[in-house]
């Protein structure tokens, strides 16, 4: 029997705005769909047989019909690789949808509907698949594989491709719930999943791998490191460790990532300053991806204390790495200094702190922990601000 290649890619989200990165927001949205364009090519190197797109790679039912007709003409330039496609909780199958009103082309099959396997006999493989119908779908679309529409019993290779949610109970999810035993029972060999953004190992459920290769390329802070798709052979010969078969590739054109960064440990002396602080910071960045720090995207959280009378501003240690790509600054640091003794200070600042006080000391007696949590982070930003500006915005 041949060797199949395969590649499994999910939740590229097509279009979707990238609101978090203000005048760059435009840009990043088009290197996404660059970068989903090279997963396209990615086929054509690795001469694989089939793409798997497990749902959700447009935003929406009815993107913009220029953003359709480059993935349709990006595709037509594959026609050696067999695409299928299951719609998922945004890219819903409906009358308007992209997928029933375009002109795709033949070598692209998009599910519809229910549970269905479409079997392609030269390559003796079965790839079965169903489409959402709208953004919920709490019947599960996942069947055993002599129930799917189109089933014919041979002893072909069979491949899944859906969008849903992995959870413990079929009541778990109001998008597609799909449990272990679901998978087990699939009769499947592979089930290529999408829906939850995090990439997960290939792992089995009785006879059966499966996996989530995670999103393609990062849209956020909640969605960081390194992103990309499963390439993977499969071929029943070596069918018993179908992990060492899947390897993960990435393709994303930058990477999201969070850095947690303690000015304190470099501020021993008093002369010390923003740029020392954000040269101090650069190393770490540099860590993080070497010649290609400088394209990533950070969120960086200020930690530890810092001394009273520092001022320590974000845009001032921003202006010193304006060579990075997207930089933002959460200063959490708290400040250290004697709460009690400022309190007995006859300024605004000690009237400041005293209520504070007094309103953390009445939550703890109530044990109100929740309220008490979040005096003393006012405390420790109200504090700053009669240093310097605090620039502070809610975490998204
Ligand atoms: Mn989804």
């Amino acid at each position: 029997m041949q060797t199949l290649k395969i590649i499994h890619c999910a939740d590229a989200h097509l279009g979707s705005d990238i609101r978090s990165l203000g005048h760059l927001g435009a840009r990043r949205k088009m290197e996404i769909r660059q970068s989903f364009f090279r997963v396209l090519e990615l086929c054509e190197e690795e001469k694989a047989d089939l793409l798997l797109i497990a749902g959700d790679l447009f935003d929406q039912p009815t993107p913009d019909q220029e953003l359709v007709s480059q993935v349709i003409g990006q595709m037509k330039k594959i026609p050696h690789t067999r695409i299928f496609i299951s719609p998922g909780n945004h890219d819903y199958i409906c009358l308007d949808s992209c997928y029933m009103t375009a002109d795709w082309p033949e070598h692209v099959t998009i599910f519809q509907g229910a549970y269905e396997c479409v079997t392609i006999e030269e390559l003796q493989v079965n790839v079965f698949g169903a489409a959402f119908q709208g953004v919920n779908q709490e019947i599960p679309l996942l069947k055993k594989k002599e129930e799917a529409i189109g089933y014919v019993k041979n002893d072909y290779l069979n491949l899944g491709v859906l969008h849903g949610d992995l959870v413990s109970s079929t009541l778990g999810s109001t998008y597609n719930p799909v449990t272990i035993k679901q998978i087990e029972d699939s009769g499947l060999d592979y089930l290529a999943l999408g829906h939850i953004h995090l990439r997960s190992e290939v792992k089995k459920a009785g006879n059966t791998y499966y996996s989530y290769p995670g999103n393609h390329d990062g849209r956020g802070f909640d969605e960081l490191g390194e992103k990309g798709v499963y390439v993977g052979e499969i071929n029943r010969a070596f069918f018993y460790d179908l992990e060492r078969q899947f390897h993960f590739k990435e393709m994303g054109s930058r990477r999201y990532l969070e850095v947690k960064f303690e000015p304190g440990k470099f501020m021993a002396e008093e002369t010390v300053g923003e740029e020392e602080i954000a040269r101090a910071l650069q190393k770490e960045l540099e860590k993080s991806g070497f010649d290609r720090w400088r394209e990533n995207l950070y969120k960086i959280i200020l930690t530890g204390d810092i001394r009273e009378n520092v001022v320590l501003s974000p845009e001032g240690i921003k202006s010193w790495l304006s060579e990075v790509f997207f930089l933002k600054i959460k200063d959490r640091t708290r400040i250290t200094v004697d709460y009690e003794q400022v309190a007995k200070q006859h300024t605004l600042k000690g009237m400041f702190v005293a209520k504070l006080l007094k309103g953390i000391k009445e939550a703890e007696q109530k044990g109100d922990f929740e309220k008490k949590a979040v005096l003393e982070e006012a405390l420790s930003i109200g504090l700053k601000a009669f240093y310097t500006e605090v620039g502070y915005d809610v975490d998204e």
